[in-house]
């Protein structure tokens, strides 16, 4: 029987967007999948965003959602643990929302390993707002706002976070579809801070620009860079030039947030 993602949509928010052959949609379902392959109950899971295409997702799900401020959906979704840490928090958001404006709140909470999931849907630009370069567009490629190429480089969005403290940290691609929902299930069941990052695809505002022909030439290209960690192992250096690690990137067992806040209260209420 096919997968019903209904019984997890709010019609009522139908239409979406979302431009035709915009990746969001297919992360959405991965993250529906996901969901659903947990069991996790709509009233105890919060999906939370910032702003941009990309955060628009949330909205479109019947779980506890918050559309946040650009940037600060980790912000929120902090508070959302803290005062509540029974619950599963999600965030979701575009590389813009999360490496720019929101590049601080980001590594804070990768610091703090508190116990959430966070994924970033990196279509390497702005898209809601017509395409301005973003802390992920590659070096060379055209934006509104680069006209000319980029000069600057872009995040490696995954040594970023394990740089900055994150304790599971995976990669996938929108083309990938059906792995993106056991890269999610993993990542929430990991206790800790956890990153997916999945390589998107904008047609409208970065794939005409930087002359990509179609949406599938966009999602060739994503199958082609993508290589998974154990292939990786076996290849030269030679062979790995341009590709992108795809799978579990990184994963440690490390004090959690939440649990060590506990013990400070305790402590302050007079225990051990
Ligand atoms: C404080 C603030 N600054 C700027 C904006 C304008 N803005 C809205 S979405 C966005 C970028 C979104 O890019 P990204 O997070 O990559 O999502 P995408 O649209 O690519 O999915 C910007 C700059 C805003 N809404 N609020
Ligand atoms: S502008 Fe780009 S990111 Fe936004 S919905 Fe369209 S294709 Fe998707
Ligand atoms: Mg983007």
């Amino acid at each position: 029987m096919a997968f019903d993602y209904d019984k997890y949509i709010r019609p009522g928010k139908l239409p979406h967007i979302w431009c035709p052959g915009c990746g969001h949609g297919i992360i959405m379902k991965g993250l529906i999948r996901a969901i659903d392959t947990l069991g996790l109950e709509k009233n105890n899971t919060a999906i939370v965003s910032g702003i941009g295409c990309a955060s628009r997702l949330p909205g479109y799900l019947d779980f506890c959602t918050l559309h946040t401020a650009h940037g600060r959906a980790a912000a929120f979704a902090t508070g959302v643990k803290m005062a509540k840490p029974e619950m599963n928090v999600i965030v979701v958001g575009g590389d813009g929302d999360g490496t720019a404006i929101g590049g601080n709140h980001f590594i804070h909470a990768c610091r703090r390993n508190i116990d959430m999931t966070y994924i970033i849907m990196n279509n390497n630009i702005y898209g809601m707002t017509g395409g301005q370069f973003s802390p992920c567009t590659p070096t060379g490629a055209k934006a509104s706002t680069t006209p000319y190429g980029n000069p600057d480089p872009a995040f490696d969005i995954a040594k970023l976070a394990i740089g900055a403290g994150a304790t599971f940290v995976a990669r996938g691609t929108a083309y990938h579809a059906t792995q993106i929902d056991k890269l999610i299930a993993e990542a929430v069941q990991h206790k800790g801070f956890s990153v997916v990052e999945i390589l998107d695809d904008c047609p409208t505002t970065y794939g005409r620009r930087n002359k990509f022909k179609s949406v599938i030439e966009m999602m060739n290209r994503l199958k082609d860079i993508a290589v998974p960690v154990k292939a990786a192992e076996k290849m030269t250096p030679e062979q790995l030039q341009g590709k992108i690690l795809t799978g579990v990137l990184y994963k440690e067992e490390k004090p959690e947030y939440t649990t060590e806040y506990a013990k400070v209260i305790d402590r302050a209420k007079g225990g051990k």
